[in-house]
């Protein structure tokens, strides 16, 4: 009940990026705004077409579903409908759907004076599927370098890429991007522990004080980095395992041809060995 009061004070009208009043209001729960509709819009597109192109391909098996990217003979170009024309739309209206989403977070963080650090690390995981179905298909001159939109066709997509390149794992970026991967779930788990341990005491016993938070890990690993910084922490770490997935894919191919083992021969090339 406290939310939904707290609510009522904060759902007035402002802070929009674009159409003013006109579409400054809330539908049960969600906020709408001009990009709400655009949400909706290319949502509601984005997986008519998805379902239309299952339809052609007589594929109703949600795992089989799959909608391909061009032929490599068309390049750049508009290729045609049933021939990854449908994915060129589909990824037009991805694009649209994520960007507006991130807008209205912006909206959002607007009407209630907040920083804008959510839609910025939405902002991450798009910018990596940018990445992925447009930069790097640009830099190598073919949309058919993107992957197909189908739940198991991408995993296919995501093998195959991996060993045009020999050994994905050698790619030094992907090293960097899985480490922070990890990283982050260790954080998390490490924040979201210590977080239910200190306020979740045996019956009977006081809800423990941020102090108690940081004499843990003090005692443990002789620093804390604090109730706020542990935050930072978390976002550098999230943020830096997108980036660094981004870096890792852009790099394979349009800078690197060979695969991802020889380019470790720079270390015995080193004159220090000779
Ligand atoms: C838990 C938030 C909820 C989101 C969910 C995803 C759809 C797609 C579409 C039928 C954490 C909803 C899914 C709307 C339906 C059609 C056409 C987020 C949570 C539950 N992948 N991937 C999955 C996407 C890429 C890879 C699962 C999307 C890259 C591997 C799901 C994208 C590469 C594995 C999925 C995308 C890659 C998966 C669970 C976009 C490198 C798995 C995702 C837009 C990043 C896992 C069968 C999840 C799996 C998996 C969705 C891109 C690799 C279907 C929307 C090309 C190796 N991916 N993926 O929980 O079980 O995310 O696959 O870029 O093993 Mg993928
Ligand atoms: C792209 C998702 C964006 C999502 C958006 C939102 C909706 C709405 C609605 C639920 C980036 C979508 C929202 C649709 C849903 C509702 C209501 C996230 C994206 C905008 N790898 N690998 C990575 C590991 C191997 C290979 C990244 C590990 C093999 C290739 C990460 C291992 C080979 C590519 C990673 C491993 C190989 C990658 C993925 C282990 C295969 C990429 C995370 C333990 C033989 C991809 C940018 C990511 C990449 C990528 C981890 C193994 C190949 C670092 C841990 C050796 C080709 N791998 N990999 O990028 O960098 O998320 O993509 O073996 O392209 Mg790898
Ligand atoms: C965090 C936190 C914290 C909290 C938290 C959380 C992080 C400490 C205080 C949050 C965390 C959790 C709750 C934990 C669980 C979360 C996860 C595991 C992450 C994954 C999440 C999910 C899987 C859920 C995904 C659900 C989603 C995305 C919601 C789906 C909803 C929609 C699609 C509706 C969106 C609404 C929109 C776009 C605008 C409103 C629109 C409508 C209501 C529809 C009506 C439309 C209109 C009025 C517009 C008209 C449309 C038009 C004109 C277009 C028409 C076009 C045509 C072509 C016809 O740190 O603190 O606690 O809780």
């Amino acid at each position: 009940m406290a939310m939904l009061n707290f609510e009522k004070k904060y759902r007035v009208r402002g802070g929009t990026l674009i159409g003013g009043d006109l579409f400054d209001f809330w539908v049960g729960p969600f906020f709408v705004g001009f990009f709400g509709v655009t949400t909706i819009f290319f949502t509601f597109l984005g997986t008519a077409l998805i379902l239309w192109g299952a339809a052609q391909s007589g594929v109703w098996n949600i795992w089989q579903i799959n909608i391909a990217p061009p032929d490599l003979k068309y390049g750049l170009g508009p290729a045609p409908m049933m021939e990854g024309g449908l994915w060129q739309i589909i990824t037009i209206c991805a694009l649209g759907a994520f960007i507006s989403w991130a807008l209205r977070e912006v909206e959002i963080c607007r009407k209630l004076g907040m920083g804008l650090h959510v839609p910025v690390a939405f902002s991450m995981a798009i910018f990596a599927y940018f990445t992925l179905v447009v930069i790097r298909p640009v830099l190598m001159g073919a949309w058919g370098h993107g992957f197909p939109y189908g739940i198991l066709s991408h995993l296919d997509w995501v093998s195959n890429t991996g060993y045009q390149y020999l050994h994905f794992h050698y790619n030094p970026a992907h090293m960097i991007a899985v480490t922070f991967f990890f990283t982050t779930t260790l954080a998390l788990s490490l924040h979201g522990a210590l977080i239910l341990s200190s306020t979740n005491p045996q019956p009977g016993h006081n809800v423990k004080t941020p102090e108690h938070e940081d004499t843990f890990f003090r005692d443990i690993i002789g620093y804390s980095v604090g109730t706020l910084g542990i935050h930072r922490v978390g976002l550098f770490l999230a943020l830096s395992a997108g980036f660094w997935s981004a870096v890792c894919i852009v790099i394979s191919g349009p800078f690197w041809t060979k695969g991802w083992p020889e380019w470790w021969t720079w270390w015995l090339n080193l004159p220090i060995w000779s």
